[in-house]
């Protein structure tokens, strides 16, 4: 993600470097049009096909199609939820900042909205991804245990040579992720629920291949930043997620996986536990030299 410029400021060393006030009275009638036309679409898309969880925190925060959310209205909820809060930040943040803010139960979500060319597609991250794509389940408790869990192991990875492998759980989990409910399987990835071609894609397209989540197998999975994902990694619950990655040490998995090659998001190893081959068929048109793998 730190290729991006635009909003970034990826160097600020402290949170106070990052915070913004979101001036909520700034947003234009076609910033408020912007978000509307990406809720109603997206909600559209996702019927059915995402958790639970997600749906009750739209409610429990109260996010609406009408208009661009009021961080101060929504924080009093998600803080009575479960003490989060979503804190006003240009866009992307230096990892330090970042993983603080997560460690103190803080979000930093960006506050500028896409214009209406860039409906499909922008390259760094806006307020209709962060918030509508990472906010809701941050009111779910379990889901928010594993985000803290994420920040606290961030700031040990910046001291042991781990936030690239840290920045794949982070791709393949809070970016990506899929869950398994009642027999199906459905997301829960920021990134799906708030980009309307991956949510297609994860859900109709026959390609992609559906793994079992494995720590360690997703430590070392790279990954392409600007393009639809080769596989998913599927988790069972997120008490389920948390609970492997407090059980298992960070620091000496980051030295194994240092001494081992970075695995392919297009092959299946004879451990992975294969919940849905892929056909592989979209990845077959385009070269994939195009991308940098992560
Ligand atoms: N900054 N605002 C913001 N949001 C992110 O999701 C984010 C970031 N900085 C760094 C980052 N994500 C990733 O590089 C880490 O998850 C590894
Ligand atoms: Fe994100």
């Amino acid at each position: 993600m730190e290729e991006v410029k635009g909003h970034a400021i990826l160097d600020a060393q402290t949170i106070d470097e990052c915070v913004i006030d979101q001036d909520w009275g700034a947003y234009s009638p076609q910033d408020h049009k912007t978000w509307e036309t990406l809720f109603n679409r997206q909600i559209t898309t996702l019927k059915g096909r995402v958790c639970e969880e997600y749906f009750t925190g739209l409610k429990t925060l109260n996010l609406v199609a009408e208009t661009v959310p009021d961080f101060e209205k929504m924080n009093q909820n998600l803080r009575a939820a479960t003490g989060w809060e979503v804190v006003a930040v240009p866009g992307l943040i230096a990892s330090r900042p970042f993983f603080t803010m997560l460690a103190n139960k803080q979000f930093p979500a960006g506050t500028f909205i896409r214009t209406p060319e860039q409906l499909d597609y922008l390259e760094e991250p806006d307020i209709f991804h962060d918030v509508f794509g990472h906010v809701p389940l941050l009111s779910n408790p379990s889901y928010a245990a594993y985000m803290q869990e994420y920040g606290r192991a961030g700031l040990a990875a910046m001291d042991h040579k781990g936030v690239k492998f840290l920045a794949r759980l982070n791709w393949y989990t809070i970016e990506f992720g899929l869950i398994k409910d009642n027999g199906t399987i459905k997301a829960y990835g920021a990134g799906i629920m708030s980009s309307y071609g991956e949510a297609k894609y994860v859900f109709n397209n026959p390609s992609p291949n559906f793994l079992q989540f494995e720590l360690e197998r997703v430590l070392r999975t790279g990954y392409y930043i600007d393009d639809l994902q080769a596989s998913y990694f599927t988790i069972d619950s997120f008490d389920a997620l948390f609970k492997e990655c407090i059980e298992r040490p960070f620091i000496p998995l980051y030295e194994s996986c240092r001494g081992k090659p970075t695995l392919s998001p297009f092959e299946i190893t004879d451990s992975d536990k294969v919940l849905r081959k892929g056909t592989g068929e979209y990845w077959k048109e385009f070269p994939v030299t195009k991308n940098k793998l992560k």
